[in-house]
């Protein structure tokens, strides 16, 4: 797949940064940068240096949502067989941990990208909703389920039925967010979060992650179940064994990944 620039990458020790990058379209999420940004992100998973990923837009955007004008004249059919925003469920098997960073704009498919993301820091002047309904239809990405799991009914009703947007203090009370901070700050906090937790055992980070999200699809008998066998897993890494020694030894760990 050729790289067209439509996701720009910076790479600081352990953390790698992805800029959405059609600024002149609000980061309008057409084919080729989803494709882009999908086979990006699962490239990057296989790098072994890197612990915690980025992904954010412009000081403006985040992203607009899907690119209305290129599917603005599809029929079922097309939608069915292009598959636009297809690549979208690839970002659900990525291990390493996405901290979506959201300025500006966060609607529609971007939402339901950010979403899609495992925490959400937000400039305090950033805006979240699904506008599909103004364009005669719904969300297709997720926006009716993550949403409704992470705000509840009651305010993913407004949002998905009557473009309700809400503002980043909303988002954050309402759970949509992890944080909220001054909009100079958003990209150096977020940056400073991931290279946080880029620092942590490799091998929790990603069973931790892939834990917490089937909280989200499975019955709690299941995921438990689930828990169990990823941490009795953990005690055949070296990880588990240098982590219990650094603490009785009082020293930091050196985490290995293996
Ligand atoms: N698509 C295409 N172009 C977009 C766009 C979008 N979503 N959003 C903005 N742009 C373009 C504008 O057309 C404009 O281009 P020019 O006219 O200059 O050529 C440029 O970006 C700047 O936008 P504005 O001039 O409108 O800028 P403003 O500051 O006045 O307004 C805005 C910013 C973000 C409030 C406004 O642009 C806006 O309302 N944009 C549309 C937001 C929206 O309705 N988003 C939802 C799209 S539907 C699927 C799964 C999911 C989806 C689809 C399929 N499958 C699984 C198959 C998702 C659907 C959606 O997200």
């Amino acid at each position: 797949m050729p790289k067209n620039d439509l996701v720009l990458v910076e790479i600081k020790d352990r953390v790698a940064l992805l800029t959405l990058n059609r600024p002149e379209a609000m980061n309008a999420l057409n084919s080729a940068l989803m494709l882009e940004l999908m086979d990006t992100l699962e490239e990057l998973d296989r790098d072994d240096s890197l612990g915690c990923f980025v992904l954010t837009g412009s000081a403006k955007a985040f992203a607009a949502g899907a690119d209305i004008k290129e599917m603005a004249e599809a029929s079922s059919i097309d939608m069915l067989l292009k598959d636009h925003i297809g690549p979208f469920d690839r970002i659900t098997r990525i291990g390493k941990p996405i901290i979506a960073a959201v300025s500006g704009w966060c609607l529609g498919g971007g939402n339901e990208l950010a979403m899609s993301c495992d925490m959400i820091l937000a400039a305090e002047g950033a805006k979240f909703g699904q506008p599909e309904i103004n364009l005669g239809v719904m969300p297709g990405a997720g926006g009716t389920q993550r949403l409704t799991r992470a705000v509840g009914k009651a305010i993913a009703m407004e949002m998905v039925l009557n473009n309700r947007t809400l503002s980043a203090a909303e988002a954050l009370q309402y759970g949509l967010v992890n944080k909220v901070v001054p909009d100079e700050r958003y990209m150096e906090d977020a940056l400073a979060l991931a290279a946080e937790i880029a620092a942590r055992a490799p091998l929790a980070l990603r069973m931790g992650k892939q834990a917490v999200n089937r909280a989200l699809e499975t019955h709690l008998a299941d995921g438990i179940a689930e828990e169990r066998h990823a941490f009795y897993f953990l005690f055949s890494s070296e990880d588990q064994k240098e982590g219990m020694r650094a603490f009785s030894e009082k020293r930091k760990p050196d985490w290995k990944g293996k």
